[in-house]
């Protein structure tokens, strides 16, 4: 933790200096966001209505970390992001206190309110609103993961109120011509590593069979998109339920991580996301 933050210092000087005038208005602006957000989540439709204009925007939440932590404003929340392959900017929920912070979320579940039983096109672009129950999309995961060396932090809650973490070192996703075959390596943490078995598969949803299970369509019979192999040890976009339900039902239906809780524990919260490998270990 200490190394952590020294390490965001650093970085916070850098940036200070380098800056300059650009990054004196980028303050500015982020000041503004901030206060305009003094809880966890900006208004989303405010923030497209009123995009920084002429703004030099950050690739991903880690490149925005060091300007938070410089002005004591480190929170999470929704933040504008510009990764160097995208052509525009989109908004992202910014994980900037899990791990020393920087994490950009990718999915995240915790009350059911969004189906993840979607098909193609949804995965692709991503559904749901980045301040609640959403997942980003593939497209987007893809340009964020593929300039650089990333990190996956996976956050599972059960309702007991425990949390376990698996968190991987290497993470990226091809593109949609390879449609969207995961790249994932380097477990460490303490719910088990339940995604190496996908390592190296495509995705697949509802309207896509792209699993390796010959006489199954995985995706539809597990009701969520995901990187199945001969289907898959976990499935974090599978059917929520809600704590009185999913006891019993023992069909392997629900969202859960095989090492951690088993097949037949629907977990209470998810939360997936991504930040460059090279953070805290390279300054
Ligand atoms: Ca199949």
């Amino acid at each position: 933790m200490v190394r952590t933050v020294l390490t965001f210092s650093l970085v916070t000087v850098i940036l200070l200096v380098a800056g300059g005038v650009a990054l004196s208005a980028e303050v500015a602006q982020q000041q503004r966001v901030q206060d305009e957000s003094l809880v966890n989540h900006i208004d989303v439709e405010a923030q497209r209505n009123d995009p920084p204009q002429g703004a030099a925007h950050f690739q991903d939440c880690a490149r925005l970390y060091p300007l938070l932590y410089g002005t004591n404003a480190v929170q999470d929340g929704v933040f504008p992001i510009k990764p160097e392959s995208s052509t525009d900017h989109f908004d992202v929920y910014c994980d900037m206190t899990t791990d020393g912070g920087g994490w950009t979320v990718i999915q995240r579940r915790f009350d059911g309110r969004l189906n993840f039983n979607r098909r193609w096109t949804d995965y692709k672009n991503g559904f749901g609103r980045v301040e609640g129950e959403h997942w980003l999309g593939l497209d987007k995961i893809h340009n964020l993961t593929s300039q650089t060396n990333h990190a996956l932090y996976v956050e599972l809650g059960d309702w007991e109120g425990n949390f376990a973490y698996a968190k991987y070192d290497t993470f990226s996703i091809g593109d949609e011509s390879t449609d969207y075959t995961l790249n994932i390596g380097g477990y460490s943490g303490d719910a088990g590593d339940s995604m190496a078995y996908s390592h190296g598969y495509k995705f697949s949803a509802t309207d896509v069979d792209n699993d390796m299970a010959g006489t199954v369509h995985c995706a539809q019979r597990l009701s969520g998109g995901w990187w199945y192999n001969n289907c898959a040890l976990s499935v974090l976009n599978g059917p929520y339920f809600q704590s009185e339900d999913y006891c019993g039902t023992a069909t392997g239906f629900g969202v859960w991580w095989f090492h951690w809780k088993g097949y037949y524990y629907s977990l209470k919260a998810t939360k997936m996301m991504v930040r460059p490998r090279n953070l805290n270990s390279n300054l």
